[in-house]
C-alpha cells in the first residue's frame, strides 16, 4: 500500500496568525526578568517544588547535565543556580507532567495532528508508550516492547543490504547510548550514521582538523576568563549559550574585551544582567561587546581579510604585530598568506563587508597589542557555502598573533547540542576511521564495515531515491532540522520503517514511513533504576571534558525505557544470544558500555572513576602544540577565497536563525522577547530602508521564494517587522523557513546546509 497517497499528513502544520505584538527590542538579556521567565516556564510545566528541586541540582557536580546546550559548567558550580533561562525552559519541557499515551492516538489521527503548528504538537506532552503506525492505518496504536524490538530486526532482516538503512542520532543522546547506536549500526553493515552535527558545527570540525589537526576547540573555560580579547562571531550566547555571558562578564572584569561580528546587535552582546550576582538583578548591566561589527550576511572572510591587512600594514611600518617565533616554530604556510592578501584591494572587502572603516580600525588596534585573542562562533560561520573556509580564515588571525595552544588563547567553537561532540567522540560518524575500526575489531570482536555511510545530506538523498528503506532516529526532529522540508518529507515517506526514539511529539513522529514505531524514551532529569539502583551516564562538553550525569525526578511513566536499553535490546532482537557484544548484559549494566567505551573510542581511558566530580579532559593536542599529524608537522595557514554572491537586484540574503522560545525545532513559546516579538513566529526581520524602498510597510504580509537550478521554493505568510539589519538582508526563524533551504546546496567539504546564506524575494500579498 502506498501510504504517500493513503495519509493525508501536511508536513507544513497550520500557517495561520495570530495578534502578533512588535515592541522595542530589549538590550538588557537575562537580570530579573530572565529568572523570572523561567520559573514562569517550569513552573507551569512541572510544578513549583519538583521544578525549585530540580534545578538546584541541574549542572552540579552530583546532579544531570542540562538537557539544553553544550556549554560547560565551571569547575566549582555556583551552589543556588548553575542554569540559565534558556536550561530552565528546556528542563520544563522535558519534565513537564503532561502526557500523551495510546488513548491521545486513538482520538487523533496523524492527518489531524500534523494540521498543528509544531508549537502545539510539542506542548501535548510527553510520550509514554511505545506506539506501532501500521501501514494503512492513520491512527498510531499501542505495541509491546518486544515486538517492537523484533519489528525492526524482521525488517532488518530483510535487506538486500545493510546500506539500506540509516541511522540519525540528534546531539541529546549519552556516551552510552550514542556508543551503542554507532555499534549496532556497524555490525549491521553500514556506516550510515548521518546526526546533527552535520547541519551544525561540521564546517568546524573540518576546518579545525585540516589546520590544527584536531575537529574541536582549543579552550577550557576557564580559558576565558583572562582572555585580552574575545571575538563571538556568528553566534547569539544570549538566547543560545547564556550562560557564555557569565564567563564573558568575567572576562571583562579582568580587563578583557569582547568585539561581537554579527550582522545583527544581538541582546546579551550589548547589554547583560548576571542573575548569579546581586548586581544582575537589580543594577543597569555591563556593557558586553565593546566594539560590534554588523558584517553583511556572509561576508566574514573579507572582513578578516581587510583586518589582515591592516595588521600586515603595521608589521611594514616596523611595529611588532604578528608572533613571528611562533609563526616560524609552529606553522606552515605564512609567507604565501601574506602574499595572498596583496592580490585584493581594501576599498572592495570593505565595501563587502558593509561595516564602517572607524569600527574596523578600532578593531585591529585592539587586535594589534595583544596575543591573548579566543575566538568562539557558532552558526553564522558554519552554515553556508563557503562554511569550512570562513573558520579557516579567522584561525589564519589566531595562527598570525600566535593565538593558539597558550592559556587564554585559541579557538572556541560553541557547541549546540549538550553532547553533540561526546557522540561524535564515541563513533556517531559516517566517514571511516581506520584506527578505530582496528580497535572495534579486536575488542568488541565483530568487523565493521569499511565504506563510507551517508550524512544528512546523503540520507535526503538517498531517502527520496527510494534507496533507504530503515530510518531510524535517535532523539531529534529530522524532517524540521533537515533542509527542504517537502523533499524531506517525500524521503521519509518512501521508507518501509522509520522509527523514533523521543521524548516528545513532533512532525516526524506524523510525516513517517509506510510502517511507523514511537520509542518512547527517559529524559536526562530523570532516574534511570535498574534492579532497585540508579544508574548515570557521561556527556562531553564543548570544551571536551567527559563527566557523569544522574537524573533526580520520577520517570515520566514505567511504561519508557532509557536509550541505553531500548538499543541493546534491539541489539538482542537482531544479532541475539551468539553475537560478542553480549547486547543483553550492556542493556543492564552501563559500566560494561563504558569499558567499551574507553577501549573503542580516542582518547577515553578510566571513565568510570575518572568521570565523577568535574570530570576530565579528553586530550587534545592543539593544547600541546602537537601539530605532527598535519603536513611538515606544522599548523596550517590557509588561502580562502571570497565568498561568491550574485544576488539579483530583487533578490535578499536570508539567515534562518533561532529565536528566544525554541530549542531547534521545538519551540517552547511564541516570543522572541529580546527582539521585540511576541505571539508570533511567522516574521521577516527587514531593514527600513529597504521597505521604503519598494513601499513595504510594518506588519505587511508576503511570502518568501528561494530559487535555486530553476526551481521555485515557497514559505508562505510572513509578516514584516522592521529591525535594525544590515540592508540587502533578511532574518527569519527556523523551521518555518526550511522549506526554501535547497537540499542540494551546502557547504563544500562538510555538506552542511546553507541555512545562513539563502537567496530569496519577497512577494507581496
Ligand atoms: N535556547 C536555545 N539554546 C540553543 C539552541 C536553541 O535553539 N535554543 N540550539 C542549540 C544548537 S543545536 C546550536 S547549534 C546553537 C546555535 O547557536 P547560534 O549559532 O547562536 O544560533 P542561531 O540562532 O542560528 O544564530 C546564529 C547567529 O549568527 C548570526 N549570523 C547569521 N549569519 C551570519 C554571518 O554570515 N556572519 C556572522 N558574523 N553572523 C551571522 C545571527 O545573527 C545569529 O546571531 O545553540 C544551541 N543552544
Ligand atoms: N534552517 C535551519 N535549519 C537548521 C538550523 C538552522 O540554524 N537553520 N540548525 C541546525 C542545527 S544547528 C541542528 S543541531 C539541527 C537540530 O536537529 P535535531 O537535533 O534533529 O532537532 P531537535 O529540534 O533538537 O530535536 C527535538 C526532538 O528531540 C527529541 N528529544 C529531546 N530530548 C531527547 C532525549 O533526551 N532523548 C531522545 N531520544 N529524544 C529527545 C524530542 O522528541 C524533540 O521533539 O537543526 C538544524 N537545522
Ligand atoms: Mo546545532
Amino acid at each position: 500500500m502506498d501510504a504517500k497517497t493513503e495519509r493525508k499528513v501536511s508536513f507544513r502544520g497550520s500557517e495561520e496568525f495570530l495578534d502578533i505584538e512588535v515592541k522595542d527590542p530589549i538590550t538588557h538579556a537575562a537580570g530579573y526578568l530572565g529568572v523570572r521567565e523561567a520559573l514562569k516556564h517550569t513552573f507551569k510545566e512541572m510544578g513549583v517544588l519538583r521544578s525549585m528541586r530540580t534545578l538546584l541540582s541541574m549542572n552540579q557536580k552530583d546532579g544531570f547535565d542540562c538537557p539544553s546546550c553544550a556549554w560547560p559548567d565551571p569547575e566549582h558550580p555556583s551552589p543556588v543556580a548553575e542554569y540559565c533561562e534558556n536550561g530552565a525552559k528546556a528542563l520544563g519541557d522535558e519534565a513537564t507532567t503532561q502526557q500523551i499515551g495510546a488513548s491521545f492516538f486513538q482520538k487523533k489521527s496523524v492527518e489531524e495532528l500534523s494540521q498543528l503548528t509544531d508549537y502545539e504538537l510539542n506542548k501535548f506532552g510527553r510520550l509514554v508508550e511505545p506506539l506501532v503506525l501500521k501501514p494503512s492505518s492513520v491512527h498510531y496504536q499501542p505495541i509491546s516492547w518486544q515486538d517492537a524490538f523484533d519489528l525492526i530486526a524482521s525488517e532488518l532482516k530483510k535487506l538486500n543490504n545493510p546500506d539500506e538503512a540509516i541511522f540519525y542520532t540528534s546531539g541529546r543522546s549519552s556516551n552510552e547510548a550514542a556508543f551503542l547506536y554507532g555499534m549496532f549500526a556497524r555490525a549491521l553493515g553500514t556506516n550510515n550514521l548521518p546526526d546533527c552535527s552535520n547541519m551544525c558545527h561540521e564546517s568546524s570540525g573540518v576546518a579545525l582538523g585540516e589546520t590544527l589537526g584536531i575537529g574541536k576547540g582549543s579552550t577550557t573555560l576557564e580559558d576565558l576568563y583572562e582572555a585580552e580579547v574575545i571575538l563571538i562571531v556568528g553566534q547569539n550566547p544570549g538566547t543560545n549559550h547564556p550562560r557564555m555571558l557569565s564567563a564573558l562578564e568575567k572576562c571583562k572584569q579582568n580587563g578583557g574585551k569582547v568585539i561581537s561580528i554579527n550582522p545583527l546587535e544581538e541582546s546579551g552582546l550589548v547589554n547583560f544582567k548576571n542573575p548569579q550576582n546581586l548586581g544582575g538583578w537589580i543594577g543597569g548591566g555591563e556593557d558586553m561587546a565593546d566594539i560590534h561589527l554588523p558584517v553583511n550576511i556572509n561576508q566574514d572572510i573579507p572582513l578578516v581579510k581587510l583586518i589582515l591587512k591592516k595588521l600586515v600594514a603595521l608589521e611594514e611600518e616596523g611595529k611588532s604585530v604578528f608572533d613571528h617565533a611562533f609563526i616560524k616554530k609552529y606553522t606552515d604556510g605564512y609567507e604565501a598568506l601574506i602574499a595572498d592578501l596583496k592580490n585584493y584591494n581594501s576599498e572592495d572587502l570593505l565595501s563587502h563587508t558593509g561595516v564602517s572603516e572607524e569600527k574596523i580600525n578600532d578593531t585591529v588596534d585592539l587586535l594589534a597589542n595583544k596575543s591573548k585573542i579566543i575566538v568562539c562562533w557558532a552558526m553564522g560561520l558554519t552554515q553556508h557555502k563557503n562554511g569550512v573556509e570562513n573558520i579557516r580564515e579567522f584561525i589564519n588571525l589566531l595562527l598570525l598573533k600566535g593565538a593558539i595552544g597558550k592559556p587564554n588563547a585559541g579557538t572556541c567553537p560553541v557547541r549546540g547540542h549538550s553532547n553533540v561532540q561526546g557522540d561524535r567522540s564515541v563513533g556517531i560518524q559516517h566517514f571511516v576511521d581506520k584506527d578505530m575500526n582496528a580497535r572495534i575489531k579486536e575488542h568488541l570482536g565483530f568487523t565493521p564495515p569499511d565504506h563510507e555511510g551517508v550524512d544528512v545530506v546523503g540520507t535526503l538523498k538517498a531517502m527520496y531515491e527510494g534507496k533507504a528503506k530503515v530510518f531510524m532516529c535517535l532523539g531529534g526532529n529530522f524532517l524540521m532540522a533537515a533542509s527542504d522540508t517537502e523533499y524531506t518529507a517525500k524521503g521519509i515517506q518512501n521508507c518501509d520503517l522509520t522509527v523514533q526514539i523521543s521524548t516528545k511529539l513532533n512532525r516526524t513522529h506524523l510525516i513517517t514511513g509506510k510502517t511507523a514505531l514511537i520509542l518512547p524514551t527517559i529524559g536526562r532529569s530523570e532516574k534511570d533504576m535498574k534492579n532497585g539502583k540508579p544508574r548515570h551516564f557521561t556527556v562531553e562538553n564543548s570544551m571536551g571534558r567527559v563527566k557523569r550525569s544522574k537524573g533526580i525526578l520520577k520517570p515520566a511513566a514505567d511504561t519508557i525505557m532509557s536509550e541505553p536499553e531500548i538499543i541493546a535490546n534491539m541489539g538482542h532482537a537482531l544479532f541475539g544470544e551468539e553475537h560478542p557484544m553480549n547486547w543483553k548484559s550492556l542493556s543492564e549494566d552501563y559500566e560494561l558500555i563504558r569499558k567499551q567505551i574507553d577501549q573503542v573510542a580516542k582518547g577515553f581511558s578510566k571513565t568510570e572513576e575518572r568521570s565523577v566530580g568535574a570530570g576530565y579532559y579528553l586530550p587534545n593536542n592543539v593544547r600541546e602544540l602537537d601539530f605532527s599529524m598535519l603536513p611538515n608537522g606544522k599548523a596550517q595557514f590557509t588561502i580562502n577565497k571570497l565568498p561568491e554572491h550574485t544576488l539579483e537586484k530583487d533578490e535578499y540574503m536570508l539567515m534562518t536563525i533561532r529565536s528566544h522560545d525554541q530549542f531547534n525545532t521545538t519551540i517552547y513559546g511564541l516570543d522572541d522577547r529580546y527582539r521585540g516579538v511576541y505571539n508570533a513566529r511567522r516574521v521577516v526581520f527587514m531593514n527600513v530602508d529597504d521597505m521604503k524602498a519598494i513601499g513595504i510597510n510594518k506588519l505587511d504580509i508576503v511570502d518568501i521564494t528561494s530559487t535555486y537550478d530553476g526551481q521555485v521554493r515557497t514559505a508562505h505568510n510572513f509578516k514584516i517587522v522592521p529591525y535594525n539589519i544590515p540592508s540587502g538582508n533578511l532574518a527569519s526563524y527556523f523551521p518555518e523557513t526550511n522549506v526554501l533551504v535547497p537540499y542540494n546546496h551546502f557547504a563544500d567539504k562538510s555538506k552542511t546546509p546553507i541555512s545562513k546564506s539563502v537567496k530569496v524575494r519577497l512577494v507581496k500579498k
